[in-house]
C-alpha cells in the first residue's frame, strides 16, 4: 500500500451551513471537492494521527462512495480505528452515540437530511466532534479556513473496503470494523425507555403507523417497533432505504408527508402516526386526527418526561431554538427549572448538554433530543411519546388538550419562501433590519409592535457569541414573527417565517391554527414589503 500525497487547490464556497456542507451531489463528485473538505476537516482537528471516527450516512446516492474515500483518507491522515455502518448505513443519532459509547475522536455524517437525494439532487458532510455532537461553529470556522489554504490532501491506496459484511480489516496501518448500524442504538434504546410497558401498550392493541420515508430509520424502526415491542408486521412503511428515497424529499413534515397525514385524518387512523427525515435525526408526531406541531411536541415530552424511567428524577432545563415556539418555556417555568434559547442548529445544544444545564432541547423543524446523545433523535422521541402514551392510557388528542388547557396554546406555523433570488431575500432581510430600532410602539396591521431586534447569542457555557441569528418581532397579546434565511439549501436563498400566537387558558385553544395567525400573518407581510420585495406572498411550504 502506498499513501499518497495529492496536491489540490482550494474550491470556493466550503462554507459549513446550519448542518455541515451540503450542495448538489455533482458538486461533491466534481474533481476535490469531497476531498478539500475532508482534508480540511483533518487539518481544523490538528491532523487525524491517531485518530479513531464513526463513519456513515442516510443512504442517498454517492454515500458509499464517499465513504470509501474518507476511509482511504482517514488511513492516510494517520487514524488507526474507523467504525463504518453495513452497507454504509448510520442514522445520524447513531453516530453520535457510537461516538460517545467508543470514547472516539469524532464522526463523518453522509447526509443532506430532508433534502432529496439522488446524482441531480443534494449531498453532505456533516463532522461531528468527541462529545458526539456537531461542530461547534468555532470549529466549522477552523474547517472553512482550511479550505481557504488547502494545497494537498493525503489518501490512502487500496481497494475499496467491502461494506455489505459485518467484521474487521485492517487497512494501511488502520482497523476497519463494519458494524450493525442497528444494534448499540437499539441497545441505548431499551436501556432507556420501559420497553415492557410499551409492549403491553401494542399487545392491547393499540395501532400505529411509522413512516421512515425511504431513508435511513426504516431499519431501526422495523428492529425496534416491530422486532422488539411488538408492534403489527406492517408498521412500519417505506423502510428500506433508496438511494433516491423513492424521488421523494424525507421531510417529515405535513407537506412532505402528506400520505402519512391523510391517513391520520381519515377514519382508518390508528392511534399514533410518526415519521423521520433522511438521517434519522428529526420526527413528526401525529395522533388520530391531530397533529402535533414540532414546538408543542417539546412542551408536552418535558411536561411528561418524568412518566419515562430517564427523566424519572427531573429535568435539569429545557433548551429550544429562538424560533421554536415559548410553548416549551411555559412548561420550564411551572417546574421550576431553566429555559434557553439558542439559535438554530443543534450544535448550539451541545455545550448546554455537556455542562448539565438542559436536558431535553427542541427545534421548531421537528427535532427534539435529550442528553442522551448530542444530536436530535427522530426515534428517541417517538419512543418518548409511546412511553407516555403506555403510562397515561389517553390518546394524543386528549394528551395535547390537556396540555392547552393547563398551559395555554402557541398556536404556530412556518412558512418557507423557497428559491428566493438571493439578492432579493437579503433585500428582504435588510429592510427589516433597518425598521428594528424605530418599530417598538408603531402598530402594523391592527398589532402593536412591543419588542423588535436581531437575535445574537451568548453561550452560557464558553461565552461564545454568535449574530445574525434572526429577526424578531414580538406584539402585544403574544404573538411573534421571526424572519431568518435557511442555512440548508442548495440554490438561491429560503426565507423562513415563523410565526406565533399565544392564547392563554382562558381564551380559546381550540381555533384552526392558520386562522388564529391571520393577524401576524398580515403584520409580517406589511413590515417585510414581501409583495414589492420578492414579489410573492404564497409559501411554497407551510409547516
Ligand atoms: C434547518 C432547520 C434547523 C435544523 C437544520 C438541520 O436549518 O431549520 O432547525 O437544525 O435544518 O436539520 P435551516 O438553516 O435550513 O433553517 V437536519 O435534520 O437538516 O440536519
Ligand atoms: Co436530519
Amino acid at each position: 500500500m502506498t499513501s499518497q500525497i495529492t496536491p489540490t487547490t482550494p474550491i470556493e464556497g466550503q462554507m459549513p451551513g446550519t448542518s455541515g456542507l451540503r450542495k448538489k451531489t455533482r458538486v461533491f463528485m466534481g474533481p476535490n471537492y469531497l476531498e478539500n473538505f475532508i482534508q480540511a476537516t483533518f487539518d481544523a482537528i490538528g491532523g487525524g494521527d491517531g485518530g479513531r471516527y464513526i463513519v456513515g450516512g442516510d443512504g442517498r446516492f454517492f454515500n458509499k462512495q464517499a465513504i470509501q474515500t474518507i476511509l482511504k483518507m482517514a488511513a492516510a491522515n494517520g487514524a488507526t480505528e474507523v467504525i463504518v455502518g453495513q452497507n454504509g448505513i448510520l442514522s445520524t443519532p447513531a453516530v453520535s452515540h457510537l461516538i460517545r459509547l467508543n470514547a472516539f475522536d469524532g464522526g463523518f455524517i453522509l447526509s443532506a437530511s430532508h433534502n432529496p437525494g439522488g446524482i441531480d439532487e443534494d449531498f453532505g458532510v456533516k463532522f461531528n466532534a468527541s462529545n458526539g455532537g456537531p461542530a461547534p461553529e468555532k470549529l466549522t470556522a477552523r474547517i472553512f479556513d482550511a479550505t481557504k489554504t488547502i494545497s494537498r490532501y493525503k489518501i490512502a491506496d487500496f481497494e475499496d473496503v467491502d461494506l455489505s459484511q459485518i467484521g474487521e480489516t485492517r487497512q494501511a496501518g488502520m482497523v476497519i470494523r463494519v458494524v450493525d448500524p442497528v444494534d448499540a442504538y437499539q441497545a441505548l434504546m431499551a436501556e432507556l425507555f420501559d420497553f415492557d410497558a410499551i409492549r403491553a401498550l401494542f399487545a392491547s392493541g393499540f395501532t400505529m403507523r411509522f413512516d421512515a420515508m425511504h431513508a435511513v430509520t426504516g431499519p431501526y424502526a422495523k428492529a425496534i417497533l416491530e422486532g422488539t415491542l411488538g408492534a403489527a408486521p406492517g408498521t412500519v412503511v417505506n423502510g428500506i432505504p433508496l438511494e433516491d428515497f423513492g424521488k421523494g424529499h424525507p421531510d417529515p413534515n405535513p407537506i412532505w408527508a402528506k400520505p402519512l397525514m391523510d391517513l391520520m385524518m381519515s377514519d382508518n387512523a390508528p392511534d399514533l402516526g410518526a415519521a423521520s427525515d433522511g438521517d434519522g435525526d428529526r420526527n413528526m408526531i401525529v395522533g388520530r386526527g391531530v397533529y402535533v406541531t414540532p414546538s408543542d411536541s417539546l412542551a408536552v415530552l418535558a411536561a411528561n418526561a418524568h412518566l419515562a424511567p430517564p427523566y424519572r428524577g427531573g429535568l435539569a432545563g429545557i433548551a429550544r431554538s429562538m424560533p421554536t415556539s415559548a410553548a416549551s418555556d411555559r412548561v420550564a417555568e411551572k417546574l421550576g427549572i431553566a429555559a434557553y434559547e439558542t439559535p438554530t442548529g443543534w450544535k448550539f445544544f451541545g455545550n448546554l448538554l455537556d455542562a448539565g444545564k438542559a436536558t431535553l432541547c427542541g427545534e421548531e423543524s421537528a427535532g427534539t433530543g435529550s442528553n442522551h446523545v448530542r444530536e436530535k433523535d427522530g426515534l428517541w422521541a417517538v419512543l418518548l411519546w409511546l412511553n407516555i402514551l403506555a403510562v397515561r392510557k389517553q390518546s394524543v388528542a386528549e394528551i395535547l388538550a390537556e396540555h392547552w388547557q393547563t398551559y395555554g396554546r402557541d398556536y404556530y406555523s412556518r412558512y418557507d419562501f423557497e428559491a428566493v433570488a438571493s439578492d432579493k431575500a437579503n433585500r428582504l432581510m435588510d429592510h427589516l433590519r433597518d425598521q428594528l430600532p424605530d418599530l417598538a410602539g408603531k402598530t402594523l396591521a391592527g398589532l402593536t409592535v412591543t419588542t423588535a431586534d436581531e437575535f445574537s447569542y451568548l453561550d452560557p457555557v464558553d461565552g461564545s457569541i454568535s449574530k445574525n441569528q434572526g429577526l424578531r418581532i414580538g406584539f402585544e397579546g403574544g404573538a411573534r414573527a421571526v424572519f431568518r434565511l435557511s442555512g440548508t439549501g442548495t440554490e438561491g436563498a429560503t426565507i423562513r417565517l415563523y410565526l406565533e400566537q399565544y392564547s392563554g387558558t382562558d381564551g380559546d385553544t381550540t381555533q384552526d391554527t392558520q386562522a388564529a395567525l391571520a393577524d401576524v400573518w398580515a403584520a409580517a407581510q406589511q413590515v417585510s414589503d414581501m409583495a414589492q420585495i420578492i414579489g410573492r406572498t404564497t409559501p411554497d411550504v407551510i409547516t
